[in-house]
């Protein structure tokens, strides 16, 4: 009986010894498969995530350390403010204080009351105003790209000079994103293609809704809206895969029209011109087919 036992034992050990490594094998094929595309991508959100993506242009970094300076300032003021509560409430409540201070002006102290938050909010103001400047005086674009919403999926317009071509790009489906090792609801089968280190005016629009094209990673938020033309625009200093999302709530799809733009260096974004003005060049008509289906 006890020999039995331990041969059961050892014959299961080796069975899950061999299944184990088999289980490895298949799960490092796996990986390997699946490297490339993943390797590219950046910022993947993850489960229990907190705080702002990890910038990767400028201005998405001076956004962040702005944000993170306000976080500070708010804190201070907070603890400061609930202190004098605190200290109002157990200090000169009606038991221990029965006789409070007939005082009702005190000018040095209204004056700082005062002053005192003027000089904050024109401290927090500065840096705020350098940053809406840095975003909204566009510097002299190297490509620019025309997005436009549709419902529900992005369209991509690279103009004459560039490229003289426009393109969908619609989110893939579950098992076509896992095969690529992209991210489910954020992957696409067109992404937005733009050269490293350049500067890209984005113009955006809309048809029929509002939408608004975001990327956090590069610090860009605009509204879409349609039957007018905004601009905005970033640029990428590291070459990879970066996501965004619609952020306007534009109606059922709106969780279901990524944004996906990929990175690229000079050269091979000088292919890409190449490829895409060829395979899109031809797909006008079949995709205005598809629109009014
Ligand atoms: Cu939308």
């Amino acid at each position: 009986m006890p020999m039995e036992q331990t041969g059961s034992r050892e014959t299961r050990l080796r069975r899950i010894t061999s299944r184990l490594a088999a289980g490895m094998a298949a799960g490092l094929a796996a990986m390997a498969a699946a490297a490339p595309a993943a390797a590219d991508v950046i910022n993947v959100p993850q489960p229990w995530q907190m705080g702002m993506m990890p910038p990767h242009s400028e201005m998405a970094q001076n956004m962040v350390s702005f944000h993170n300076g306000l976080l500070w300032v708010i804190t201070i003021i907070t603890v400061f403010v609930g202190a004098l509560l605190l200290i109002c409430i157990f200090r000169f409540n009606e038991k221990k204080n029965p006789n409070p201070s007939r005082t009702s002006h005190n000018t040095m102290l209204e004056v700082a009351w005062t002053v005192i938050p003027i000089l904050i909010l024109v401290g927090i103001a500065i840096p705020s105003f350098r940053l809406l400047r840095e975003q909204v005086i566009i510097p002299e674009p190297d490509i620019v790209v025309k997005v436009t919403g549709h419902s529900w999926y992005w369209e991509y317009e690279y103009p004459e000079d560039q490229g003289g071509f426009s393109f969908i790009s619609a989110m893939l489906e579950r098992d076509e994103a896992e095969a690529i090792g992209q991210p489910y609801l954020l992957a696409v089968d067109n992404e937005m293609v733009v050269p490293v280190g350049a500067n890209v005016a984005v113009q955006v629009t809309a048809q029929g809704v509002l939408h608004a094209f975001a990327l956090p990673s590069f610090g860009v938020k605009m509204d879409a809206v349609p039957g007018r033309l905004n601009e905005t625009w970033f640029r990428a200093e590291r070459e990879g895969i970066y996501f965004g999302q619609c952020s306007e709530l534009c109606g059922a799809g709106h969780a279901f029209m990524p944004i996906a733009v990929r990175v690229v260096s000079e050269e091979a974004y000088a292919e890409w011109l190449d490829e895409a003005r060829a395979m899109f060049a031809s797909v006008d008509d079949e995709r205005q087919v598809a629109a009014s289906d």
